[in-house]
């Protein structure tokens, strides 16, 4: 659920950050959409070599369509005053605030039957996990490319992260390390219709990878973007 705070590190584009607010808790297509966007990116990354699985965040959600978890997360927001911003730029207050949430639900009994059964598989598989946050619904494991790729398509996770933290540049979209005017033409071949990947998740990070100003549609002036900040 309220990885809400994960996920505005992760999906917000600052522009956009503002406008993320607790309804997209409830917008079950929009969270769907965030789970296909960041294993899309963590394809990527890990195909390019810029991130590995061997840190790897794993998330079993909540059932968004619970009131009362709902009105939990909505306290747990207000009263902890949550600074969205922050979570985009600093992975150490992003982690701890899911780990402040997660001991608030475990105080208020929240069970997650999703990341039971997923632990119980992952120790048959001798998967080694890291940490364990079990009312929230979050894993840190080590595994590899093969077995990640097994987990999202297993229909206890909703997504697999590698690298386990905001990337330290949304803008390097070629994934070289460097956020440039290569990736400025990056955006241009998207405009021209030459970056199609035949994975649907993947496919989904670069809309929304490409889309630097935030508005949500892909022009030049998003490489122009680009260009200014880089
Ligand atoms: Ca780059
Ligand atoms: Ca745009």
């Amino acid at each position: 659920m309220v990885l809400l705070i994960a996920f505005a590190a992760f999906l917000g584009n600052s522009p956009t950050v503002s406008a993320f607010g607790m309804d997209d808790l409830k917008s079950d297509s929009r969270m769907q959409l965030g789970y296909s966007i960041i294993n899309g990116y963590s394809k990527l990354s890990a195909r390019s070599g810029l991130t590995d699985y061997s840190k790897t965040a794993v998330y079993c959600g909540q059932d968004l369509s619970n009131p009362y978890l709902l009105a939990l997360a909505g306290t747990f927001y207000f009263t902890n005053g949550v600074d969205l911003e922050r979570t985009l730029t600093d992975n150490g207050y992003a982690l701890g605030l899911v780990r402040k949430l997660n001991a608030f639900l475990e105080r208020m009994g929240v069970k997650n039957e999703r990341l039971t059964s997923l632990k119980a598989a992952l120790k048959n598989e001798k998967v080694p996990v890291t940490e364990s946050l079990d009312s929230v619904g979050l894993l840190f494991i080590k595994t590899d490319s093969a077995f990640a790729g097994r987990l999202m398509n297993d229909d206890r996770v909703d997504f697999v992260f590698a690298g386990g933290e905001v990337p330290p540049s949304m803008k390097d979209l070629n994934m070289d390390g460097r956020s440039d005017f290569e990736d400025a033409s990056y955006i241009q071949r998207f405009l021209a219709g030459e970056l199609v990947y035949p994975d649907a998740d993947e496919n989904e990070y670069i809309k929304f990878a490409t889309d630097i100003d935030g508005d949500k549609n892909q022009d030049i002036r998003d490489a122009t973007a680009l260009l200014r900040d880089a």
